[in-house]
């Protein structure tokens, strides 16, 4: 089963794929398997290697990357999952690559409702590194993941290689300072720098127009500031920032 899985979903263009039974999926901060999918057995984890676009200082391409890869992504995910139901009688979830995921006080919308990188280990798909990120050990950092929940029981891949060099790239090319303590990240110091337009700013902007007077509000609706809070607001999650991901010299064969 897991042999002709793997097989559909490289030949759809995935760069890797990894099996974890949902046992070995350890994410201590993300809501139990069992509450998304009750009769999970495991997870299907595939990696899709980031394009150049990450490298360009021009965020709308480097970011349109990116959403060429969620495209891609959530378009295989429905594919590979009735190549399962179909071919096994599978039971089959996707999981998003980056959102929807749960808004609220208490998740400050940073947790998803399955960690891919913990299953991305879990599936012998790469380890952490000094950056927070999981290393391929082929791709390297710059690679991202999707991927499935199924009730169908798949053993769990060996684990993969650790390629993290230490050479503290990732940290000194932070322009949040977000990496600084060994195996954590700052959320709000990224934040602030990957994400610009995100909800921080919304609060903001929308609380200061309310507050100020008319001629005050037209220019603020006149400002770039407000014409890119608009563009986020239907393009989703917008990223600005790659530096951890471009700057990491581990792995990189393509
Ligand atoms: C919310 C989110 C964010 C938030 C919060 C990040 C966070 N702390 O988890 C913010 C906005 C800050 C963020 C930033 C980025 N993100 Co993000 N993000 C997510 C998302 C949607 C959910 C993550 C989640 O649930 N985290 C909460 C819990 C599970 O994390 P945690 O338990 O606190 O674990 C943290 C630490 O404890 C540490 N950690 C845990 N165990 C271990 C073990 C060891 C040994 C070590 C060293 C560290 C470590 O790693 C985590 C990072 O802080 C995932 C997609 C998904 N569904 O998984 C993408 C995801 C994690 N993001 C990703 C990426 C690429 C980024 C960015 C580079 C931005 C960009 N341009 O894309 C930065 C990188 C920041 C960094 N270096 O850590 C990729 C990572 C791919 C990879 N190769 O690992 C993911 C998996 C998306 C994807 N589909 O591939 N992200
Ligand atoms: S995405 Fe940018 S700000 Fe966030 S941790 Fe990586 S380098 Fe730092
Ligand atoms: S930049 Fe260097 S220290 Fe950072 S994750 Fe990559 S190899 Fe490890």
């Amino acid at each position: 089963m897991k042999e002709k899985i793997r097989k559909y979903a490289l030949e759809l263009g995935m760069d890797d794929v990894g099996f974890t039974t949902a046992a070995n999926y350890n994410s201590p901060n993300s809501p139990p398997l069992e509450s998304i999918f009750p009769g999970a057995k495991s997870l299907v984890i595939m990696a899709l290697l980031e394009l150049d676009n990450c490298e360009s200082e021009n965020m709308q391409i480097a970011f349109g990357g990116r959403m060429d890869i969620i495209e891609f992504g959530r378009t295989s995910n429905y594919k590979i999952a009735r190549f399962m139901q179909k071919e096994f009688g599978a039971k089959v979830m996707t999981i998003p690559l980056s959102y929807p995921l749960e808004m609220s006080y208490k998740t400050k919308g940073c947790i998803g409702d399955v960690s891919l990188r913990h299953a991305a280990l879990a599936a012998g798909l790469g380890q952490f590194g000094r950056n927070n990120l999981v290393l391929h050990p082929r791709l390297g950092s710059r690679v991202v993941f999707t991927g499935l929940i199924t009730d169908l029981e798949l053993t769990s891949d060996p684990q993969a290689e650790e390629i993290c060099n230490n050479c503290n790239l990732c940290v000194e090319n932070c322009p949040g300072k977000a990496l600084e303590d060994e195996g954590k990240t700052h959320l709000m110091r990224c934040l602030k720098n990957s994400q610009p337009y995100g909800i921080a700013s919304n609060i903001r902007f929308w609380t200061q127009l309310l507050e100020s007077p008319p001629e005050e509000q037209k220019k603020m609706l006149a400002d770039e500031h407000f014409w890119k809070l608009y563009q986020a607001g239907f393009i989703g999650f917008q990223y600005f920032c790659f530096n951890c991901m471009k700057n990491c010299p581990a792995g990189r064969k393509n």
